[in-house]
C-alpha cells in the first residue's frame, strides 16, 4: 500500500540526473547522475527527523506543564485509562510506515550505486601511504594523484589497497567506498559536469592520511580521448632532458612499494645510491657472483646502465644476495623502451633530482611547484570549459 502511494514520487525524484546543481548551504556542488538522488534521501530523512524531533519536544513540553504536580495535589489518580487501541495503532503504523519507506529509498539508492551500468569505462584504483595510483588498462596510461574521466559516461572503478584500509570519496558526485587490502571492491559514477573535483581518501591511513588526496578532471568526450592519447605518448615526445622526471613522476609509482628512494630497504633494495653501486659493481648475488664480474669490455654488462636495464626486465636473471626473487616479470610487456630509458636516467639522475626538491625527506616523490609533466598544465584545455 505505502509502496503504491509513495512510488510516484520516488521514481520522480530518484531519476538520474542529467543536470549538475549548485552548491548550496549545505551540500557541495552536485557533479554526477547519482548525486541528485542521495541529497533526495537524505533530505528526506532530514524532514522526517525534524517533524518528529519538534512534535516529540512540543509534547514534551506541553504535559510537563500540564501534567506538572500542583500545590496540595498528592494523591495519585490510577482511574485513568490504561490502553487506547486507536492510539497504539497510530503510533505503531504512522513509524512503521515511515521506516519501510525510509528502508526503500535507501535500498533502491543503494542498488543503483552498487550496480554499475554494463558499458562503464573502467579504471584500476590502488590505494596506498600515501597516494593513489589510476591505471587506464585501455589506453595504457597510469595516473597518480589525478584521475581523468570522461564527461557523461559511467565511469567504474576497480580498487584496491596494498597497506591498510583506505576510502576513496569524491563529495561533489557523492560517492565513497572503502579499499581493503586482499580484495577488490567497486565503485561507480557518472559525471555530468566537466571540471574539476577533490577526491579525499576518508580512511583513517596513517600518519600523512590527510595529504592522501586527488584531483578528478572531468573532460567532454573527444578532449578526453585526445587527452588519453597525449599521456599515452607523452613519453615519445618529451625530449631526453626531461626523461628523468617523466620517470620519477609517471613511472617510479609501479617500484615504490618494493623500492625506496630514501635509503631503507625494504622488499627490494633502495634506489638511493643504485647508481654509484653498480658502477663500482660490488654487488653480490645469491649465486655468489659480483657484478663485476658481468661488467666491463666482453662482459655481459659492458656499461651499468644495461645492468640496471636488465634488471627491469628481466628481474629473475640475476638474484641480489639477501633479497628474494619477487619482483614483477612483466615490465617487459608493460613499459616500452623510451620509458626503460626514462628509468634508467632516474636512476642515474636521482641524487640530482633529489636536490631539486623532486623526492622529499621523506622519500616520496613530491608535487613539485613548478609545472611539470605530471601537473594539471597537461590537461589544461578542459578544465575551464564547462561541459554539457
Ligand atoms: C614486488 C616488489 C618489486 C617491485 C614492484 C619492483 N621491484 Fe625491482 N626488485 C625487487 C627485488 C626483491 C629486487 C632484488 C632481487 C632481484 O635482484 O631481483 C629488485 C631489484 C631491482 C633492481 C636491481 C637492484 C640492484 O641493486 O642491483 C632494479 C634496477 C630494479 N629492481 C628496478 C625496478 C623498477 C624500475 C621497478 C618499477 C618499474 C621495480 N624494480 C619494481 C622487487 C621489486
Ligand atoms: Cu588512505
Amino acid at each position: 500500500m505505502i509502496q503504491s502511494l509513495l512510488e510516484p514520487i520516488i521514481m520522480s525524484t530518484l531519476a538520474e540526473a542529467t543536470e549538475a546543481t549548485g552548491k548550496t548551504f549545505w551540500m557541495p556542488e552536485a557533479a554526477s547522475s547519482v548525486a541528485g538522488q542521495i541529497d533526495w534521501i537524505l533530505e528526506f530523512i532530514n524532514v522526517i527527523c525534524y517533524v518528529f524531533l519538534f512534535l516529540v519536544t512540543a509534547v514534551l513540553v506541553w504535559f510537563a506543564v500540564k501534567y506538572r504536580r500542583k500545590p496540595g495535589e498528592h494523591a495519585i489518580n490510577d482511574e485513568g485509562p490504561t490502553h487506547g487501541l486507536a492510539l497504539e495503532l497510530t503510533w505503531t503504523l504512522i513509524p512503521t510506515g515511515l521506516v519501510v519507506a525510509i528502508f526503500w529509498v535507501g535500498m533502491v539508492g543503494y542498488i543503483d550505486l552498487r550496480e554499475s551500468p554494463e558499458d562503464s569505462y573502467e579504471v584500476s584504483v590502488t590505494g596506498q601511504q600515501w597516494f593513489w595510483t589510476f591505471n587506464h588498462p585501455q589506453y595504457g596510461v597510469i595516473q597518480s594523484n589525478e584521475l581523468h574521466v570522461p564527461l557523461n559516461r559511467p565511469v567504474r572503478l576497480i580498487m584496491g589497497s596494498t597497506d591498510v584500509l583506505h576510502s576513496l570519496f569524491v563529495p561533489a558526485f557523492r560517492v565513497k567506498q572503502d579499499l581493503v587490502p586482499g580484495r577488490y571492491s567497486t565503485l561507480w559514477f557518472k559525471a555530468i559536469k566537466a571540471g574539476s573535483y577533490q577526491l579525499y581518501c576518508t580512511e583513517y591511513c596513517g600518519k600523512d592520511h590527510s595529504k592522501m588526496l586527488a584531483t578528478v578532471h572531468v573532460l567532454p568526450e573527444d578532449e578526453f580521448q585526445e587527452t588519453m592519447g597525449k599521456f599515452a605518448r607523452e613519453y615519445e615526445d618529451l625530449p631526453d632532458n626531461d626523461l628523468p622526471v617523466y620517470a620519477l613522476t609517471r613511472l617510479y609509482n609501479r617500484c615504490s612499494s618494493c623500492h625506496s628512494l630514501d635509503g631503507t630497504n625494504s622488499t627490494g633494495p633502495t634506489f638511493k645510491g643504485l647508481w654509484d653501486r653498480v658502477q663500482n659493481g660490488d654487488t653480490v648475488f645469491t649465486d655468489g657472483t659480483t657484478l663485476k664480474d658481468y661488467m666491463g669490455d666482453g662482459g655481459e654488462y659492458e656499461v651499468p646502465e644495461n645492468y640496471i636495464r636488465e634488471s627491469i626486465l628481466n628481474p629473475g636473471k640475476l638474484i641480489r644476495e639477501n633479497y628474494a626473487n619477487v619482483m614483477p616479470n612483466n615490465f617487459a610487456s608493460q613499459l616500452k623502451p623510451r620509458q626503460v630509458e626514462a628509468l634508467v636516467l632516474m636512476m642515474k639522475n636521482l641524487d640530482k633530482l633529489t636536490d631539486e626538491g623532486w623526492v622529499g625527506e621523506d622519500g616520496k616523490v613530491q608535487t613539485p611547484e613548478q609545472p611539470a609533466v605530471d601537473s594539471s598544465a597537461s590537461a589544461g584545455p578542459g578544465m575551464t570549459e564547462e561541459g554539457g
